[in-house]
């Protein structure tokens, strides 16, 4: 079914609230037939939607797929560039993979590809990252700033903020920001953020946000190698949290951060990650590849990287690495 007939479609039962549009008024409509109509629907009912059809009423929406199908996505979206550019899939191997690709091939900023499920979804440093089906945000976003290659973690950072800023929007839950890219809630990992970049040496040409948010899984859903540390929206919320409607708010949040970023630079986004952040002002413990570092997490610089202050007064500029708050 073409995007355009489905969007009027769906807006229209959306708009009905659940009561009956009759079959005359949809055909007049979407200027078709009533048979055209007839196999409109079946198409939806294709997609999971649940329509009920009684005569001489029309049909109504009983129920939505629990899908972030790009009709789920797009209806309502009122976002300039972020999300505009839909690729779904059901099943792919990662979501990261398919966005290098499509920004090689010259992608739009904005565009986002969304998978129901990941086969390989990874993390940094090559781990993995679990993404059942059905049950989380499994996304990644390509945007074309004109930034040196050095600046591209603020956006990780950028990334985080409109991530917590609309869980705050469409939940209850209060989440706080680890640095570089963890969302936790209770010290338990919710979101995971993967930036990578297409970049020469002076120029970056993409950056491709990766985010996994675990959204309606229950603790028994979780790998038991992750169960101890991972958390879901659901099981904070002890209900279940529409996935589309999260993402539209996250596609909102990152494009006004975005377009502050571009106009005036990184100082908003940081001003907000800090706000958010449980690291800073406290005492961490940083694993870096090559050591491990003890000492008073000062704050971050303009690229991102945090300043780490340890026992004897040495500040360690932190690029990478795995922390935790310090015991001492
Ligand atoms: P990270 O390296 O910070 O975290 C990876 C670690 O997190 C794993 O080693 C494991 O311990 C734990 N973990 C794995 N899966 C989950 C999960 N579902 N919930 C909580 N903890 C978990 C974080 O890397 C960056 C993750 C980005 C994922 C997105 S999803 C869309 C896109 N496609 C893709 O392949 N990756 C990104």
């Amino acid at each position: 079914m073409q995007t355009d007939i489905r969007r009027t479609l769906l807006e229209m039962f959306t708009n009905a609230e659940g009561e009956y549009v009759s079959g005359q008024r949809i055909s007049d409509l979407l200027g078709c037939s009533r048979t055209a109509v007839w196999k409109h629907i079946e198409d939806l009912r294709k997609e999971g939607y649940e329509l009920e059809a009684v005569r001489k009423k029309g049909y109504r929406i009983v129920t939505k797929p629990n899908k972030v199908s790009t009709n789920e996505l797009l209806l309502g979206l009122h976002t300039k560039k972020i999300g505009q550019n839909l690729h779904y899939e059901e099943t792919v191997e990662s979501t990261q993979k398919i966005a290098h690709r499509l920004a090689q091939e010259g992608a739009v900023e904005g565009t986002v590809i969304v998978a129901e499920e990941q086969t390989a979804g990874r993390g940094r440093l090559a781990r993995k990252w679990y993404s059942p089906k059905y049950t989380g945000v499994w996304m990644s976003i390509i945007l074309r700033p004109a930034i040196p290659p050095q600046h591209a973690p603020q956006l990780t950072l950028l990334a985080a903020v409109a991530i917590v800023q609309a869980i705050q929007e469409v939940t209850n839950v209060l989440p706080d920001i680890k640095w570089p890219n963890d969302i936790l809630v209770n010290n338990k990992k919710l979101v995971g953020i993967l930036t990578e970049m297409q970049a020469d040496v002076e120029q970056v040409h993409s950056v491709i946000i990766g985010v996994g948010i675990n959204v309606n899984q229950k603790l028994e859903h979780f790998d038991s190698d992750i169960q101890h540390l991972a958390t879901s929206l659901s099981i904070e919320e002890q209900k279940e949290v529409n996935r589309a409607a999260l993402m539209q708010a996250i596609f909102l949040k990152m494009e006004s951060l975005y377009e502050d970023y571009l106009e005036n630079g990184f100082g908003l986004v940081k001003h907000l990650w800090e706000s958010y952040s449980i690291s800073i002002g406290k005492r961490i413990i940083a694993r870096t590849l090559k050591a491990t570092i003890e000492g008073h997490a000062k704050g971050i610089t303009n690229d991102g990287v945090l300043l780490l202050e340890d026992d004897n007064g040495t500040v360690h500029h932190i690029h990478s690495a795995d922390i935790e708050l310090s015991s001492k």
